[in-house]
C-alpha cells in the first residue's frame, strides 16, 4: 500500500467523572488521532500518548510533532512497498516515542486489513469472542466515595476491580473493598510508580488482602527492585511501564520482577510487539491482561481483539464505554453479563461518527509528502 496523506485530529473528549492515579487527576480526554488515507483505503488509530509526559515521557503535542518531522516522512518515502509489517523496522532508527510508533502502525494496519477484509481479531490470533471486563477505579478524595464507585461497578456487572494506589490511599481503601465485598471478589491494585524501595513493608501488608497482583508499585526503570519486591511479598508484582518491548519482558521474566504482565499496546510501540510480548510470556508460563489508556471506540477495538488472546488469561481494563464517557466516538461498547464482545468486522471494526469527533475536535492537520 501507499501512504498518500495522514491526518492528525487532537480531540478533547469530556469524562463522565475525574480519573485520578497517583500522577494526576484528569477530566478530559486529551488525545491525538492518526488518521492515515492510503491508496487501499483509510484506516484509524488512537494515540496513547496524555497531555502530559506524566506516565510516559511521551505526550499529545510531542507524539504529533515527531510523527510529522521523522516518522511519517520515512513511510511516505516508502511509496508502494510500504505495509503494516514494515512500519516497526523502518522507524527502528528513532528512538523510544513509541506511542507516536504505535499510533501510526496501528491506523495502517486498520487500513490493510480493511482492504482485505480481515479483523485485527483474526490478524493478532484471537481464540475468543467475547472477553472478561474489569475496571479501574482511580484515587477519590473520601472512602465512601469509593465504596459508592465500586458498588456501581460491581452491580454493572464488573468482573474485577482495580483501585488506584499511593502512599496514604493504601490499606484502608483496600481493607475496606475486601472486607465490605468478600473474599471472592477478584482484585487487584496499581501504585504507577508512586513506591520505593524503602516501601517494602507497607506493600507487604497488602498480602493480607489475597489481591490478584499489584501492579508497577515502584519506579519503572527499577526491573532489579521489582524482582526483590517480588521475593519480598506474596502478592504477585505486575509490570506496567517497565515493559516497553518483547526483549524487555523477557529479561522482566528471567530475572523475576514480572510474575504477571500488563499488555498495553501504545506503551510498547503497536499490536504486533504486543503479540511477541503475549507469546514471550505464554512460553514463560506468565499471564498477561490487557491495559488501557482510557481510549475512545476506535482504540478500545482494538484492544478488545489483543484481549481475545489465548494468554490473556485475566480480566483486562478494557472496560465498556460508559466506564469513562457520555457520548464515545464509536458505537459504544457494552458491557453484557461482565464481558464485552470482540469487534468482527474488518479493521478494528468500528467506525467514528463524524458528528461526534466533530464535536471534540480541538484541531486537524493533514500531513502529505
Ligand atoms: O483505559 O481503563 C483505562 C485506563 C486504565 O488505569 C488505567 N490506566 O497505569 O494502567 C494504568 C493507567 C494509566 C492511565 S494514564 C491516564
Ligand atoms: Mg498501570
Amino acid at each position: 500500500m501507499k501512504l498518500e496523506a495522514v491526518e492528525l485530529i487532537r480531540l478533547d473528549v469530556p469524562l463522565k467523572s475525574a480519573f485520578r492515579t497517583s500522577f494526576s487527576s484528569v477530566n478530559l480526554h486529551q488525545v491525538v488521532w492518526v488518521h492515515a488515507i492510503t491508496d487501499v483505503g483509510e484506516g484509524w488509530a488512537e494515540c496513547g500518548a496524555n497531555e502530559r509526559p506524566d506516565y510516559s515521557s511521551e505526550f499529545h503535542n510531542g507524539a504529533a510533532t515527531v510523527l510529522k518531522s521523522f516518522l511519517l516522512p520515512d513511510l511516505f518515502a516508502l511509496r508502494h512497498d510500504l505495509t503494516a509489517e514494515s512500519v516497526a523496522p523502518t522507524l527502528e532508527w528513532a528512538k523510544g516515542h513509541r506511542m507516536a510508533k504505535a499510533a501510526i502502525e496501528t491506523a495502517l494496519l486498520d487500513a490493510q486489513l480493511r482492504a482485505s477484509n480481515t479483523s485485527f481479531a483474526s490478524y493478532l490470533g484471537a481464540t475468543k469472542d467475547k472477553v472478561p471486563a474489569g475496571v479501574s477505579v482511580g484515587i477519590m478524595d473520601s472512602l465512601p466515595e469509593l465504596m459508592k464507585f465500586v458498588e456501581g461497578y460491581l452491580a454493572d456487572g464488573y468482573l474485577r476491580i482495580k483501585l488506584k494506589i499511593e502512599p496514604g490511599w493504601d490499606y484502608e481503601p483496600v481493607k475496606l473493598v475486601r472486607e465490605t465485598f468478600g473474599p471472592d471478589l477478584l482484585l487487584q491494585v496499581d501504585a504507577n510508580t508512586a513506591y520505593t524501595r524503602n516501601d517494602f513493608d507497607l506493600l507487604k501488608r497488602l498480602d493480607e488482602f489475597n489481591l490478584l497482583l499489584v501492579e508497577q508499585p515502584i519506579n519503572e526503570e527499577d526491573v532489579l527492585g521489582h524482582a526483590k519486591l517480588a521475593d519480598y511479598i506474596d502478592t504477585p508484582v505486575c509490570l506496567d511501564e517497565s515493559i516497553i518491548s518483547a526483549d524487555i519482558a523477557r529479561d522482566a521474566i528471567e530475572l523475576g520482577a514480572a510474575e504477571i504482565i500488563n499488555i498495553k499496546p501504545s506503551r510498547v510501540g503497536g499490536y504486533i510487539e504486543s503479540v511477541k510480548i503475549h507469546n514471550v510470556s505464554q512460553a514463560a508460563g506468565i499471564p498477561v491482561w490487557c491495559g488501557g489508556m482510557l481510549e475512545t471506540g476506535i482504540g478500545r477495538a482494538a484492544n478488545l481483539a489483543l484481549a481475545a488472546l489465548p494468554n490473556f488469561t485475566l480480566p483486562g481494563d478494557t472496560s465498556a464505554s460508559a466506564r469513562y464517557f457520555e457520548t464515545d466516538t464509536t458505537e459504544p461498547f457494552v458491557l453484557v453479563d461482565g464481558h464485552i464482545s470482540v469487534p468482527t468486522g474488518p479493521g478494528i471494526g468500528v467506525d467514528p461518527i463524524p458528528e461526534i469527533v466533530d464535536r471534540f475536535t480541538v484541531s486537524r492537520e493533514i500531513v502529505r509528502h
